[in-house]
């Protein structure tokens, strides 16, 4: 009876602090780790995990020991809601890196903004991710960027491919991806001959292409993520388009070229990092991945190292352990958004990262790569500019 007595007595308790589960502090990490974008989603977990335990083999955080907790979003916008709401109600959660499609973040975000909790996005590009809400970042570009971005290095470097095609995933990256790229295309005299959507379940491109085959594009523009756009490069050559394929950040994963095997040669691609353009930090970050998992890791696993570290710093430099729930979910979200010049900004593998009003990261560069004898490398001429 007295047991159950100061059991009943230390709820509340609990209930108010909630957060410090002993030596530990706990972050929330939600992405695609099945469906449609699972290749990234592993990539994502495992760029976590690695940052996680070299802060608890370097002692933690101030001595707490950083627990990780995943939540599978499957790249829907369904799950993100149920992901999002899961951690934001989770009283043990300080914070939560991801999502990863700009969908989930744009679903999450009126919950993690009502629940205030910060998410912060190592991969969702949509421009609307951050708008509305003080809670949410990311430590990547925008798609009005990268959708320029690809137009002006087509007009820059590509001057024999005068005409391009645009197929794109129906969905707020695709979408917006190709909004960004149509808006550059139309300013600087890039001529757009062809535009059609496609739904991400979708395995057959065969109208689609038929479609732009018939405007006989010089490149063809692939916005959506790998797997479709693998299928969508094999199907183009089948159906006899020979124009070289143009894709963004979406398709930087190995199961790109994995999918689309030969056609994959010849592809351009955007992305926001390459470990290739990285320094030695960078590359001890990738010795240190591959001897972990026993495979490189890609642009999502630096990117989510990184959003790992900035929200771990940011524990460090705030966390009360006698303080409500509440008081340090707000003391993280006011640490990210202090981080608004390159001064005050977080230096990691990916670069310098700091936010604008919104909590966008408008500072760091896009590189371009292109598939040469079945493998990623970097393109010759790189366009680096970031504004
Ligand atoms: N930016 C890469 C694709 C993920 C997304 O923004 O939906």
């Amino acid at each position: 009876m007295r047991k159950w007595l100061i059991g009943l007595l230390l709820i509340p308790i609990v209930f108010v602090l909630g957060c410090d589960s002993g030596n530990q502090v706990r972050v929330a990490v939600a992405g695609p780790f099945t469906g449609n974008a699972a290749a990234f989603g592993e990539m994502i977990k495992r760029g976590a995990e690695l940052k996680a335990k070299e802060i608890n083999e370097a002692g933690g955080i101030n001595g707490r020991q950083l627990k990780l907790l995943f939540g599978d979003d499957t790249g829907t916008e369904k799950e993100a809601k149920a992901v999002a709401t899961r951690f934001a109600t989770d009283r043990r959660v300080l914070a939560v890196v991801g999502h990863f499609n700009s969908t989930c973040s744009i679903a999450g975000k009126p919950i993690y903004k009502e629940n205030g909790i910060v998410e912060l996005s190592p991969g969702s590009t949509n421009v609307d991710v951050c708008q509305g809400s003080d809670w949410t970042f990311r430590n990547l570009y925008r798609d009005d960027f990268q959708g320029a971005f690809i137009a002006k290095y087509i007009k820059t470097y590509l001057t024999e491919y005068k005409t391009v095609g645009v197929i794109f995933e129906n969905d707020d990256y695709g979408r917006g991806l190709r909004d960004g790229f149509l808006a550059e295309a139309e300013k600087i005299d890039l001529s757009v001959v062809a535009d059609t959507a496609y739904d991400r379940d979708t395995t057959d491109y065969t109208a689609q292409l038929t479609n732009i085959k018939a405007e006989n594009p010089d490149m063809l523009l692939i916005s959506g993520l790998y797997g479709q756009a693998g299928l969508i490069a094999k199907q183009a050559r089948n159906l006899g388009i020979t124009a070289p394929f143009f894709g963004a950040d979406g398709i930087d994963s190995p199961e790109f070229i994995i999918i689309a095997e030969d056609a994959a040669n010849g592809t351009y691609l955007s992305t926001p990092f390459t470990f290739r353009a990285g320094g030695d930090e960078a590359a001890n970050v990738a010795k240190a991945f591959e001897a972990e998992f026993g495979v490189p890791p890609d642009t999502w696993a630096a990117l989510t190292y990184d959003a790992m570290g900035m929200i771990a710093e940011a524990i460090e430099k705030t966390y009360n352990s006698d303080a409500p729930l509440a008081e340090n979910r707000k003391a993280i979200r006011d640490h990210l958004a202090g981080l608004d010049t390159p001064e005050e900004g977080y230096t990691g593998i990916t670069g310098l990262t700091y936010f604008d009003k919104n909590g966008d990261t408008v500072n760091k560069p896009a590189y371009v790569k292109i598939v040469k004898d079945g493998e990623f490398t970097m393109a010759e001429n790189q366009l680096l500019d970031s504004e």
